[in-house]
């Protein structure tokens, strides 16, 4: 595992690390270490004090959380070449919320408990006390486990729009879906007969941009804000790996979208091939 590269590459991906600015991300290098581990190791203990948070660069790792009513430790997650853990108690001074078991060899970035709460505390900390309100008041997010709106909260990018900006325009390829911090948008559709038409708004708690990221299609409308509107994004990387226990309400919600485009364009034609 050679420094320097290796380890920009994966702090890229590291959601909790996009709160960031560029000299921070730089001092987050300086300060990363390695750490190999064994198949078999718990590299975390539940219950243990916190010492370092870590980014994976290889190997498998279960996720185990034990409660006081249950004799053996529950597998809730894994970890598979990927991801980071160890956050939780360096942020809130808790215990070890779970035990990190290395389920193949190895390698770790590690930072100890004082960089990380020097470099990370304040800025991801308020993120995600900022996002965790927004994004508790989505219906569609209520199936997450807490812990995992929090690494959403960690993933999204704020952008803010002018009264009547273009945000989606339809047709083109999609990156990303938004959620509704504050503001109004307005969505519209052009019909086969050349006409845009608006077809529906989004408030605050909404979210769009979602279907062409589970049709892999093209933007099915455009949404331009109404006043000056205040979005969370999601990147569609982030939106594969943190929505996938809300898929199912998504595609349900997805079908709504057909009969309400019967009802307003009297025909099922240009929405039928969006799926
Ligand atoms: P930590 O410092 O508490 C254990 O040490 C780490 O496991 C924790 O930080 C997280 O980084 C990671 N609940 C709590 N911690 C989790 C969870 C989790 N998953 C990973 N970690 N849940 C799993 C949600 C899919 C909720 C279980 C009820
Ligand atoms: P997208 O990625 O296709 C445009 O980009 C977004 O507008 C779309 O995801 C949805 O999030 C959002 N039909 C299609 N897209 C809609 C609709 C909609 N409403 C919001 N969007 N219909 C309106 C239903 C009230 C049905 C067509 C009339």
């Amino acid at each position: 595992m050679s420094r320097g590269s290796d380890c920009q590459r994966l702090v890229k991906t590291i959601f909790l690390f996009r709160s960031l600015d560029h000299d921070q991300v730089n001092e987050v290098l300086d300060a990363m270490f390695e750490r190999r581990v064994s198949e078999g190791e718990n590299v975390i203990k539940q219950g243990n004090d916190g010492d370092n948070f870590y980014v994976i660069e290889s190997g498998v790792y279960n996720i185990l959380v034990k409660t006081d009513s249950e004799g053996e430790p529950r597998l809730v997650g894994k970890y598979d070449n990927t991801g980071s853990f160890g956050e939780l108690a360096l942020m809130y001074n808790l215990p070890r919320a779970a035990t990190i078991q290395a389920v193949t060899n190895g390698a770790l970035w590690a930072m100890d408990r004082q960089t990380f709460r020097r470099i990370l505390l304040k800025s991801a900390c308020r993120k995600r006390k900022m996002y965790e309100a927004l994004l508790e008041r989505v219906p569609m997010l209520k199936t997450l486990e807490k812990y995992e709106r929090m690494n959403l909260a960690d993933a999204v990018i704020p952008k803010t729009y002018s009264p009547g900006e273009l945000i989606i325009k339809q047709g083109d390829a999609a990156d990303g879906m938004y959620f509704l911090e504050e503001g109004t948008v307005r969505i519209t559709m052009i019909n086969s007969e050349n006409q845009e038409k608006e077809i529906s708004r989004v408030s605050v708690g909404g979210y769009f941009g979602e279907l062409a990221l589970v049709t892999k299609k093209a933007r099915a409308a455009s949404v331009h804000s109404v006043g000056k509107a205040k979005l969370a994004f999601l990147d569609v990387e982030a939106f594969e790996r943190l929505l996938g226990p809300c898929m199912d309400l998504m595609k349900r919600n997805i079908e709504d979208y057909e009969n309400e485009l019967l009802r307003i364009f009297g025909s099922k034609a240009n929405i039928s091939d969006i799926r």
